[in-house]
């Protein structure tokens, strides 16, 4: 996971500790050292493995450009068992101009699900987005009609037999449940949707063909609109296969009759995919904003979990670095489950949960410090340690409690001044916002007898200097250090 967890050992160590005897940290320092607590990030399953186990999908819309990034391509390697190129297959990527295709972005994307032996989803077909002006600018509906065919044809013709799924038709429709007036609805009508249909039927007769749109993913005008098409269309005997329901969400705003909605759809008979999922919130992300935002990610997966045939959760990218959302939506973000430097957000607990994993402590901690839990009455001490190298560290760090009573459950939190980043942490759960840091108690070292001391650690990387942060408080107590 953190890939400065190689570094040597023992460099450039710092020791900050005072009153708290050598004897005492060295103790710890070892217990630290031996006991080896796996973190969350080191928990032995993975997404992937408990996807697996329960035979759903659980995707992930892949950057090709980024793989060359480790942190990326281990969490894509390892978490998902489907790949889906977030641009790559689009009309503007592959068929810049009439005639001509271009494979690069997507044959990486189609090679690496090969070579991860991943399972293939295509995205997209006929979309009015992302569509080259040539496409918009056929005037003439025969010319657009054979257009579209063509396109159909090279695209899915050349993964013909690699793709589990195809999401044919995109976004084909208003909130209002109308069409959407795009080229291919002006210039074809509302025939169009089903010519895609039968083109990639017969460009690729083993795929799967979805419909996909967004704001769908509760029962309202436009999903029903989507489910009168596929009762229609399964009438008729129009080829169509699943439903994808992309779930671009809001922190607080899952629908509440989501998994009511799937299940009206899963009973015409086709598939039902949660497609592209992220949740988004306000920027910067709190410790309430995440907790809030793991619930949704366990509502999320619990919805699809429960209609037998919902296939599967993809989410729309890996880290909230490369996400789409603040571009589009300004002051929002953090919307995916690995945060901007590839930590696990409480989200990926939360999913891990909501697949039938278990969690290690402390993500059920016992009480809560904030509600039950006082500040230490006699002030605490914290002596931090950090061992320094070029771009890392990590560091051991003591809570001693100056009081006549023990504390029950604490809560850690302290400041960096030099734009350091935890990348791993063990004996605590560590979050990071921006400079904050708030560690809290792993299950087994809550409790902080009088003028007794409970450790934890934490690895990171830092940008030149890695100075002692400022700020320390237990449990809203300030402390000293030293
Ligand atoms: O994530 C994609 C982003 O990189 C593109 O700039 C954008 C262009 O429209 O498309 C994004 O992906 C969209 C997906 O293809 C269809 N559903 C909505 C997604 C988010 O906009």
């Amino acid at each position: 996971m953190n890939t400065d967890s190689t570094h040597p050992p023992g460099r450039n160590r710092r020791t900050l500790v005072g009153a708290l005897t050598a004897t005492a940290v060295a103790a710890v320092v070892t217990l630290a050292a031996a006991v080896a607590v796996p973190t969350l990030a080191d928990a032995a399953t993975t997404l992937k493995s408990l996807a697996d186990a329960k035979g759903k999908d659980i995707g992930f819309a892949l950057d090709p450009n980024r793989l060359s990034e480790t942190a990326y391509k281990n969490i894509a390697d390892t978490e998902f068992n489907l790949v889906v190129a977030e641009n790559a297959m689009k009309w503007d990527a592959t068929e810049p101009s009439r005639g001509s295709f271009n494979w690069s972005g997507a044959d990486q994307v189609a090679n690496y699900a090969t070579t991860s032996g991943k399972r293939l989803y295509g995205h997209t077909l006929v979309w009015h987005s992302q569509l080259p002006d040539w496409v918009s600018n056929l005037t003439s509906a025969t010319e657009l009609r054979t257009a579209m065919v063509d396109h159909i044809n090279g695209v899915a013709g050349r993964y013909r037999g690699r793709v589990t799924a195809w999401d044919v038709v995109n976004e084909a429709f208003n909130d209002d449940g109308s069409r959407r007036s795009s080229v291919f609805q002006q210039r074809l009508g509302d025939g169009y949707i089903e010519e895609a249909f039968r083109a990639a039927r017969a460009a690729d007769p083993t795929a799967k063909l979805c419909i996909n749109d967004y704001s769908t993913d509760g029962i309202n005008n436009k999903s029903t609109a989507i489910y009168n098409l596929v009762t229609d269309f399964k009438a008729r005997g129009v080829p169509i296969d699943c439903v994808g329901f992309q779930a671009h969400l809001i922190v607080g705003q899952v629908p509440s009759n989501m998994q009511q909605n799937l299940q009206r759809f899963a009973d015409l008979g086709v598939d039902v995919r949660i497609t592209e999922l992220d949740i988004r919130m306000q920027t910067p992300a709190d410790a309430t904003k995440l907790a809030n935002q793991a619930a949704d990610y366990r509502r999320v997966f619990q919805a699809c979990l429960a209609v037998s045939r919902c296939v599967g959760v993809t989410t729309w990218g890996i880290t909230d670095r490369y996400s789409w959302v603040p571009g589009t939506f300004p002051g929002q973000g953090a919307a995916l489950i690995w945060d901007d430097n590839y930590i696990k957000k409480p989200a990926y607990d939360a999913v891990t949960e909501a697949l039938g994993g278990t969690v290690p402590s402390p993500t059920t901690p016992g009480p809560s410090p904030t509600a039950t839990t006082p500040p230490p009455p006699g002030g605490c001490r914290v002596s931090y340690t950090p061992n320094t190298w070029n771009t890392g560290f990590t560091t051991e760090v003591v809570i001693g409690n100056l009081g006549s009573s023990a504390i029950n459950g604490w809560t850690l939190t302290f400041s960096f001044t030099a734009g350091q980043q935890v990348t791993g942490s063990w004996n605590s759960t560590v979050t990071q916002s921006g400079a904050q840091v708030s560690v809290r108690n792993a299950a087994w070292n809550g409790t902080i007898a009088p003028n007794g001391t409970q450790n934890f650690g934490f690895q990171g990387t830092h940008g030149g200097t890695n100075p002692t942060p400022t700020s320390f408080a237990l449990n809203g107590t300030a402390c000293t250090t030293g």
